[in-house]
């Protein structure tokens, strides 16, 4: 088999802003039906509303920083039955195009790659419950959604903002943490993201993970994932698998630790996109009192929802 590299660097030049004499600006957040989102998603917003999801579409969803990449390459190992050297075919959001990417007309759409995406298609999404376009719910679509605690989230939120610049300023890490809990960030609040995809999960056909559940034993959870994309995967692919789709193999994976974009889009001096894939990092960050407020606002948010995350003390 040939792999097509001339391809993978015709999509870097895609993605290239400067290529195209944009600069990438840090955008502002703005209102699309009441939930705030980076300006740029604004911008196609009625084709993402409009978008025609097929029966064999499969989508992952997740509130940002907890885990959709590693699920877009459990995914795909799956469905390539873990060969390597066609999971390395391109970078992550080509093989799993993110639905709702838009930075400009001229550069690649989450939308506009997808069009061209033989079927069955796998994407992700960022977007709560209540903005997925209606016809993923019309086709039945299959939805494979991820969750990971808040405070983790929230660390890994902070340090992507300083990363990457299709985010707005994130300012200081207590500055940050306040906007968090206000649901003042890009794809609005983690508590009502993650609940209402809760309380969806069994009106359509999604299957709800957790990320601490996928390090704890990534064996186990990848081969509910496999089954779920109803494929027969044999125990020594399974293992293949569990080790590609490791934090240590991907973060060295130009084609799933995103250093295939230009530093104007993410600067990984800054901080790596693959940045540390730990449950429990949040201890290194929040102060004493800061974890006191954290713990008495979530359960002001959580207190009617039968969600649990595990305790990650
Ligand atoms: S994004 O930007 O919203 O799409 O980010 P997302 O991919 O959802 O989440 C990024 C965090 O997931 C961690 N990650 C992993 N952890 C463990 N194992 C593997 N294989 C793995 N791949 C990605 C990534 O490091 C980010 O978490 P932090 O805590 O920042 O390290």
């Amino acid at each position: 088999m040939v792999l097509p590299s001339f391809r993978i660097l015709e999509m870097e030049l895609d993605y290239h802003p400067e290529a195209r004499g944009i600069t990438v600006r840090r955008p502002q957040l703005k209102l699309l039906e009441d939930v705030p989102f980076p300006a740029w998603v604004a911008g196609n917003w009625e084709t993402v509303k409009n978008f025609q999801a097929k029966p064999d579409d499969l989508l992952i969803a997740t509130y940002p920083k907890a885990g959709s990449t590693w699920m877009q390459e459990i995914v795909d190992l799956i469905s390539q039955n873990g060969d390597v050297v066609m999971c390395k075919r391109a970078p992550i959001y080509r093989r799993v195009p993110v639905l709702e990417y838009f930075m400009d007309n001229t550069l690649p759409t989450g939308t506009g790659v997808l069009a061209k995406m033989e079927s069955p298609r796998m994407m992700k999404t960022h977007l709560p419950i209540q903005l997925v376009p209606k016809s993923f719910w019309e086709q039945d679509c299959k939805t494979i959604l991820v969750a990971r605690n808040a405070k983790d989230s929230l660390v890994s939120y902070f340090h992507f903002h300083r990363t990457c610049n299709l985010m707005p300023e994130p300012g200081t890490w207590h500055k940050f943490s306040q906007k968090f809990m206000e649901g003042k960030v890009s794809f609005g609040p983690w508590y009502d993201h993650v609940k209402g995809w809760w309380e969806a999960k069994d009106k359509h056909r999604i299957l709800f993970l957790f990320y601490e559940d996928i390090k704890e034993n990534p064996r186990r959870e990848i081969l509910k994932v496999a089954e779920f994309m109803e494929k027969v995967v044999e125990e020594d692919v399974i293992e293949k698998i569990v080790h590609l789709s490791s934090f240590k193999v991907m973060k060295d994976n130009p084609m799933a630790n995103y250093t295939t974009l230009p530093a104007s889009i993410m600067n990984q001096n800054i901080s790596r996109f693959m940045r540390k894939g730990q449950v429990g990092d949040w201890k290194n960050h929040f102060t004493v009192s800061q974890n006191e407020d954290f713990d008495e606002h979530y359960e002001r948010q959580m207190v009617n929802s039968s969600l649990k995350f595990r305790n990650v003390l």
